[in-house]
């Protein structure tokens, strides 16, 4: 036993902090984040954080800011106290042991264990996953608001701006023909200065997205994620072998490695939508990623509207990925009134750039942790 990376402690808190404007998706409206975060303690005085977001509660999937707490509290941190922390597979394994499932919780601890060993060996994280094969991932953005004006003038200013020309739409919570005329005057807008893409959120059936995807193709749309249900995967199948000119992305559908293999063998989508949360962790996205590129399918560098402790552990493992690479959104930082952190990520020429230091490379804000802290609430002058 490596007596130096001797796990002591791990805690958990829920914050809440705004977002600095409605985001509306397919399923609803948020207008706050509840990112659970992690701390964890090694013997050899180093600490480490990890995070994870869901959106609206349970609403994206089943685990929510209140169930990830309680299986970190109950569950998952008293199957690691003792442990050797830097055995991560045996870490992942006695996880699994103790919970089934809940994923997003399973990764909010591993990203934490991993920055603590990584900040005690003086190393980056992406070091301890293979190495870094770039150094920046090109940022989308997405236009939410509901409204169109808005959307245009976001996307305008995030043009000049250089930070993102890639624009994600959500749709699917109008009727199928108002979201072809809500993308199609965005596009208008933009003029061909931007890649457009649209995320669905599983709110169609097969026949309505046979019927409305090629008119959003028309309309300049390259990228068409998750249009059918999770489940749907006949359906996806055939999206992605009969239509032109657009990408089909898989996003709900693909969280497990067995998902991916499902995916993979009967080649029902162009693209993975990778995210740390919904695969259980940094190790595992690798190898959701690794059937991705051995089926000759794409990725793409998800979010969970994560802070930047998360939207910083999928850049390190983003980074460290090879295959057909199809961008990355990792804009959660940026949709938040405010962080806690001391110093976000960069972003340069439309591209987001992957921190070099110590384990995630972030200096995280103990006092913003403690003013978005749901369990302080009301106690701290905001
Ligand atoms: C999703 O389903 O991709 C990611 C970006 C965004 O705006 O919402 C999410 C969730
Ligand atoms: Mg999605």
């Amino acid at each position: 036993m490596q007596d130096r990376f001797l796990i002591e402690r791990i805690e958990a808190r829920i914050l809440d902090i705004p977002t600095i404007r409605p985001h509306k998706l397919s399923f609803g409206s948020i207008s706050r984040q509840s990112p659970v975060i992690v701390q964890l303690w090694l013997r050899n005085g180093a600490t480490g954080f990890g995070e994870a977001a869901t959106i609206g509660g349970p609403s994206w999937n089943e685990e929510s800011p209140e169930s990830i707490h309680h299986a970190i509290a109950n569950h998952l941190a008293p199957s690691l106290i003792g442990q050797d922390g830097a055995r991560f597979e045996a870490c992942l394994s006695r996880m699994d042991l103790a919970c089934k499932g809940n994923a997003f919780a399973k990764s909010a601890v591993e990203i934490a264990l991993l920055d603590a060993v990584a900040r005690s060996l003086q190393l980056p994280v992406w070091q301890l996953l293979g190495g870094k094969q770039r150094d920046s991932l090109p940022l989308a953005w997405t236009l939410a608001s509901g409204d169109i004006e808005r959307d245009l003038a976001e996307a305008h200013l995030r043009l000049e701006q250089k930070r993102h020309r890639i624009f994600k739409m959500k749709i699917g919570a109008r009727t199928p023909e108002a979201d072809v005329a809500h993308v199609s005057e965005i596009a208008r807008g933009l003029q061909g200065r931007a890649t457009l893409t649209v995320d669905v959120n599983q709110a169609w059936d097969g026949a309505t997205a046979r019927r409305f995807l090629p008119q959003l193709i028309d309309a300049g749309v390259t990228l068409i994620e998750q249009p059918v249900a999770g489940w749907n995967v006949p359906a996806l199948r055939e999206l992605t072998a009969t239509l032109h000119g657009a990408l089909v992305m898989a996003d709900e559908s693909v969280c497990t490695p067995y998902d991916a293999m499902r995916l993979a063998r009967e080649q029902a989508s162009h693209v993975f939508s990778l995210k740390v949360a919904k695969h259980g962790g940094l190790l595992r996205t690798r190898k959701v990623a690794a059937i991705a590129q051995a089926a000759d399918i794409g990725w793409y560098g998800g979010t969970m509207l994560e802070t930047s402790i998360g939207s910083a552990a999928s850049a390190h493992v983003f980074a460290t990925l090879g295959g057909q690479h199809y961008n990355c959104e990792l804009f959660g930082p940026q949709l938040l009134v405010d962080d806690i952190v001391t110093e976000r990520m960069a972003i340069r020429d439309f591209e987001l750039q992957l921190p070099d230091g110590p384990g995630l490379g972030l200096e995280i804000d103990l006092q913003q942790l403690a003013r978005f802290d749901r369990a302080l609430a009301g106690s701290l002058p905001q």
